[in-house]
This record gives C-alpha cells, structure tokens and sequence, in this order.
C-alpha cells in the first residue's frame, strides 16, 4: 500500500491493521463481530474458518486481480460479496513481462554483473545474449494481462501463439493451441499468463519445458503455483531449457534455495503491480468496491 491508501483505510473506514489472518484471533469477540468490511492485501489463504471468526461481514475487497487466494465459494455461501482490482494494473504486469523476455534474451543480468565484479576489464565481453524481436511467443492465459503483454509482443515483431480455454477474438496471424504443450511445442519462448488457483497447478510441467526445448525461456507473471517448481528447477539445471524469469514463486515470499542459486533464472519480488501510479489506482479501486459493499450500492468490480 501507498501510504495514502493505508492512511485513507484507516481514516475513512477505522481500519486497523492486521499483518496476518491469524491475528484476528488477537480481537475480542466484540470486536470481531463488529467488522463489516475487509481489505485484503497478500497471499496468504483466507477461507471458511477465517470468515466464522467475523460473523458480521459484508465484503471483502481485494488488494489485487488475482484473488486465488480467497474461498469465494466460502464467501458466497455465508453471503459475503468480494471484489478484486482488474484491468488497472493491466499495463505495469505486461510492461514487466516484456521486460523480463528481454532481460532474459539480451542477458541484462549477467551484463550488469559483468560490470560490477570488474569481469568486463578483466576477462572481456561476455557471451553473446539472443535477439528477441521476431521470437515466436507462446502465451498461456489470454485474459485482460495476457491480451497486453500480446499487443506488446506483436509490436516487437513476434509471432503470437496462445493457449487459453477457448479461441479468442484475436487479430489475425495469431495461433490458438489447444494444450500448454502444444503451445510450448510451437514457440521458442513461454509466458505465463493463466489465473492461480487449483485449476491451474503445476500446469507448466516438465512435459511442458521439455517441448519448449533447450533455447526456450519461462517467464512468470502470474502465480507460483502454475509451475511445477520441482521440474522448472530440474530443467534450468540440465539445459532442458535455457532460462526463466519469475516474478512469482510457490511459497512466496519464501523462495526455494535451489532456484535462487541457479544463474539462468532471474527473479523479482512480485513486483507486476508495484508502480506508484498503479497501486494508487488499485487502492482507489478497492475503497470504492469497500464503501460499496458496507453500503449495499453496486460494486464497482464484483467476484461473486
Ligand atoms: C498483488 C497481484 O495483488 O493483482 C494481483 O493479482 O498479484 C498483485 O497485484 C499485489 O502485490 C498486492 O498484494
């Protein structure tokens, strides 16, 4: 959160802040039963026992697009409406992925690196990097961010291949797989775009990197849990793949020591959303949802 937005949390709606679920046991049952309202931010599983302890609540609203983390199935049937942050942050998750494909392909962070050790005075240039315009992507999800980092690719001279659950209405040139290793069997690079979530898991398997093949990168922008983390790792070690950037890890904020090791992947702390300019927007866009829900009027972006 911005500091505005937390201040305006607190200010607006006498929010207190709780820095996990598990601190709502902290509360006094009156205080509990007094809270209509919740703004959730993280990824921390929020669900049926967390929602009994507040018997009075109205709406949760959502720090965020992706809402995996929630029981919306919970939440409905105890008649609890939640919401969540679309499209605002469309442009910073797409920025960021296409970013990431070309720090991978033009090795921004060994470059870097380079520099730093004195490697570059010392031992000369490196490596040479891969050129990225004109790659063939395959993109997984194309929903609203998956749309956007497309758009992105295409102007980059890409050829787009995609996967989602059905056909879109996309420009024409782009190729609509109906399987993630089909879509990784036709492309020399990955994106993730695909919602988190049990129906996604560990979706890009080792089946996957294996058809993607020894010059193909990942790029993840959406959750860990859609990799196979096991069999990303395995893959960047023997070379069944060339490289991976994350922004997302299974068990974040933890992250696996073994992949943090591995100089062919490049992470980043879940950052898609992190601009000044677009949590300010996300923040606006959850009070809005909050006050809506208290008040009983039309939520501006409802879940369920
Ligand atoms: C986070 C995100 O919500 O929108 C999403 O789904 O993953 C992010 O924008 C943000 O980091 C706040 O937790």
């Amino acid at each position: 959160y911005l500091d505005r937005d937390a201040t305006a949390l607190r200010e607006d709606f006498g929010a207190r802040l709780l820095a996990r679920p598990d601190e709502i046991d902290t509360l006094t049952e009156t205080e509990r039963a007094g809270i209509r309202g919740l703004a959730y931010a993280g990824g921390t599983p929020f669900g049926a026992a967390e929602m009994d302890k507040l018997p009075g609540l109205k709406v949760i609203a959502n720090f965020g697009v992706g809402y995996d983390a929630i029981d919306v199935a919970a939440a409905s049937a105890r008649g609890i409406k939640v919401t969540n942050t679309p499209d605002v942050l469309n442009d910073d998750v797409a920025d960021l992925a296409v970013g990431l494909l070309i720090a991978l392909n033009r090795r921004f962070e060994p470059g870097a690196a380079s520099i730093r050790s004195g490697d570059w005075a010392a031992k000369g240039d490196l490596p040479l990097g891969r050129k990225m315009s004109g790659r063939r992507i395959g993109v997984l999800g194309m929903g609203r961010i998956g749309r956007e980092i497309a758009d992105r690719l295409a102007a980059f001279k890409s050829e787009i291949h995609y996967q989602s659950r059905s056909p879109k209405d996309a420009p024409a040139g782009w190729t609509y797989h109906a399987d993630p290793v089909e879509l990784a069997g036709a492309v020399d690079d990955l994106v993730i775009a695909i919602v988190g979530g049990p129906a996604t898991q560990g979706l890009v398997n080792a089946e996957v990197l294996k058809a993607l093949g020894p010059d193909g990168v990942v790029v993840n922008i959406s959750r860990g849990s859609v990799i196979d983390e096991d069999a990303l790792i395995a893959a960047l070690t023997d070379g069944t793949i060339r490289g991976a950037a994350l922004d997302v890890f299974r068990g974040e904020p933890k992250v696996d020591q073994r992949l943090v090791k591995l100089d062919n992947l490049y992470p980043l702390p879940h950052i898609g959303s992190a601009t000044v300019e677009t949590r300010g927007a996300m923040g606006d866009l959850q009070r809005r949802n909050l006050r809506a829900g208290l008040d009983g009027t039309a939520l501006s972006t409802p879940v369920n």
